[in-house]
């Protein structure tokens, strides 16, 4: 799973990646894209750790892209944000990182502190964004489609529809509110369009601010929001576990940053996780809610999928109630699932499979 990390100048992007990954912060102003993997927070994989006593303990990770900070001030700004906004159009999620902190040594966008508006600015630049590369498309589209080549037909759907994505975005209008069928969701996919992606909202708040509400206005309506204090939290990361939770409890924190972020990842991509257990390895499975069996098999390799036969289910909650795998089987509570079952959080799988 691959998120970026964007945000206006200073917004504390890389505070917060460091926060999440332990793992020191890029410098501030840098201009180049930093990539870290990110373990998945699991308390599932730690309980089974001591159970199976495995060679090897697998988390799921994300991976994590620290954008340079953009600025829509001047044109100059304008011009790298549409550079950077091109470099993450693959990513399938947005993590867009608004100050809320007050530091009196770090400017603040647009002289003043104001998280609200900020992403209220960023959202509209990123429609912008999309809106260039619709007119764009129809520049192109408008030379192409009177040619008679085996794509015709296609462009022209193409165009009708770019030329309605103008008119809502025009209006202010999300892309989303034009799609009505799958047909034409295939014949925008390859432009990427950003505000098609599902985003998240990091809230960078000051250590005074733990517990207040911050307001968002109607550009955080629907939106996941997560409000972290990137220093504080980055500074609690390098604590040894036994440190780090006596001084959450004194700065009032309940989770981790990391723990708070990647929930709100997965909730927001509409990801759950299954697992794998034995002696050789315990490992998490990240995949979409919803998922059947057979393409969960398909995720582990895609000789189990071809070869599938059964899936051997056990929920983890039943494990860790019971104990053991045998106590599981005792008390009725394995199953053996086929193709079509549908994956749920927790579960705990051994595909019997035969190729
Ligand atoms: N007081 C306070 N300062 C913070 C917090 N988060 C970040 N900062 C400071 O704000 C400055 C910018 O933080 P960065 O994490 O580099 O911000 P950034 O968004 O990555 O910056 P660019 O990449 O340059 O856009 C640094 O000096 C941080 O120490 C916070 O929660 N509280
Ligand atoms: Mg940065």
């Amino acid at each position: 799973m691959k998120v970026a990390l964007i945000g206006l100048m200073q917004s504390g992007k890389s505070t917060v990646l460091s926060a999440i990954s332990g793992k020191e912060p890029a410098a501030m102003g840098s201009m180049d894209i930093r990539e870290q993997m990110v373990s998945v927070p699991d308390d599932r994989l730690d309980w089974l750790m001591g159970l199976y006593q495995p060679k090897k303990t697998v988390h799921a990770t994300v991976d994590c892209m620290d954008m340079p900070g953009i600025s829509f001030m001047d044109e100059h700004g304008r011009t790298a944000a549409r550079k950077f906004f091109n470099e993450v159009r693959t990513v399938e999620m947005f993590v867009i990182v608004v100050r809320a902190f007050e530091n009196p040594s770090v400017p603040a966008y647009r002289n003043g502190v104001n998280p609200a508006r900020d992403l209220e600015e960023l959202k509209t630049e990123m429609l912008l964004a999309d809106l260039e590369l619709v007119m764009t498309r129809i520049e192109r589209l408008k030379k192409s489609v009177n040619k008679p080549t085996k794509t015709q037909a296609r462009e022209k759907a193409e165009l009708e529809l770019q030329l309605k994505l103008q008119d809502a975005i025009e209006s202010e209008k999300p892309i989303s509110s034009v799609i009505e069928n799958s047909l034409q969701m295939d014949l925008i996919k390859p432009l990427n369009f950003l505000t098609l992606k599902p985003i998240m909202v990091v809230v960078n708040i000051g250590e005074d601010q733990i517990g207040e509400a911050i307001d968002l206005g109607d550009s955080g309506a629907d939106i996941e929001v997560v409000p972290l204090c990137a220093s504080l939290e980055s500074e609690l990361a390098q604590l040894d576990e036994v440190d780090r939770a006596e001084f959450m409890a004194d700065m009032g924190l309940t989770e981790p940053a990391s723990k708070k972020f990647i929930q709100s990842c997965y909730s927001t991509l509409g990801l759950i996780g299954f697992l794998t257990v034995g002696k050789d390895e315990v490992r998490a499975w990240p995949i979409e809610k919803g998922t059947s069996a057979l393409d969960a098999a398909g995720k582990i390799h895609s000789d189990i999928k071809r070869g599938f036969i059964r899936a051997e289910t056990m929920a983890y909650a039943d494990l860790k109630e019971l104990g053991d795998e045998k106590a599981v089987k005792a008390a009725g509570k394995t199953r053996l699932e086929g193709k079509t079952y549908t994956i749920q959080d927790g579960d705990i799988i051994n595909f019997r499979f035969n190729v």
